[in-house]
């Protein structure tokens, strides 16, 4: 795009996202989910069927050609991987509506590095324990020293969240932010599938109490 055909949007209101949310029940996308519903952005979700295999599809390959869930479409541009969709919310809704810090601020740069902390450890430790021990998965394929090693992995990182929300009710400080809101998802849903005991834990609880009992994260909750 040259500098004549960019526009300019000073002094006028930017217009509206045409944003498209294409989703599953039961997924990653439901972060994504919980982001739209606290941030209150109109958009059109598109349910796609994991198990008839509708990721596959060629049409959703050319938006996302990993073939997965969630991917959103903002004024046709594609975007996946769940962690840049919540940045991009936060950077184009988050601030007006006090889930995302301002650009520059000390608080943006923590809810960059627990968001980003979140997604890269806890999320994937996660996923090793319960591919090596849930139901879901392939019996033949499960370890038990792997499920051991990624068991203790999550316990580690659970420490680290509890003693950052020591004296802190949201992991940036006073305010709840996407970073809370995706970490709560992913916790809330993995704990209550894993049974991974946490009452040693004297911070987590609270914490996930308060981030999954806002209404509109309840709300988003709910599956169709
Ligand atoms: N790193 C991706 C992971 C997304 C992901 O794993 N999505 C799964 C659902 S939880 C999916 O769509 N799987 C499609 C399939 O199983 O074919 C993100 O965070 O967005």
């Amino acid at each position: 795009m040259t500098a004549a055909n960019r526009i300019h949007y000073k002094g006028r209101r930017r217009p509206t996202m045409t944003i498209t949310f294409y989703y599953a029940p039961q997924s990653s996308a439901g972060r994504i989910r919980i982001s739209l519903a606290e941030l209150g952005v109109p958009h059109e979700a598109v349910r796609v069927d994991l198990r008839a295999g509708d990721q596959r599809k060629p049409e959703f390959l050319a938006l996302n050609p990993n073939g997965q869930v969630p991917t959103l479409v903002i004024d046709g541009t594609p975007m996946f991987e769940s962690v840049a969709i919540q940045i991009a919310l936060g950077e184009r809704y988050g601030v007006q509506k006090g889930l995302w810090p301002a650009p520059g601020s000390p608080e943006q740069l923590m809810a960059l590095t627990w968001l980003v902390w979140g997604q890269v450890n806890v999320t994937s430790a996660l996923y090793r324990y319960m591919k090596n021990t849930s139901e879901w998965f392939p019996k033949e394929q499960q370890d038990a020293k792997q499920a051991e090693a990624a068991l203790n992995e999550v316990r580690g990182l659970l420490r680290i969240l509890d003693s950052r929300l020591d004296g802190r009710p949201y992991v940036t400080g006073e305010r709840c932010t996407l970073a809370d809101l995706d970490l709560a998802s992913v916790l809330g849903w993995g704990l209550s599938m894993t049974k991974i005991d946490t009452s040693d834990l004297k911070n987590l609880k609270g914490w996930l109490g308060r981030v999954m009992e806002r209404p509109a994260v309840k709300a988003a909750m709910v599956d169709d």
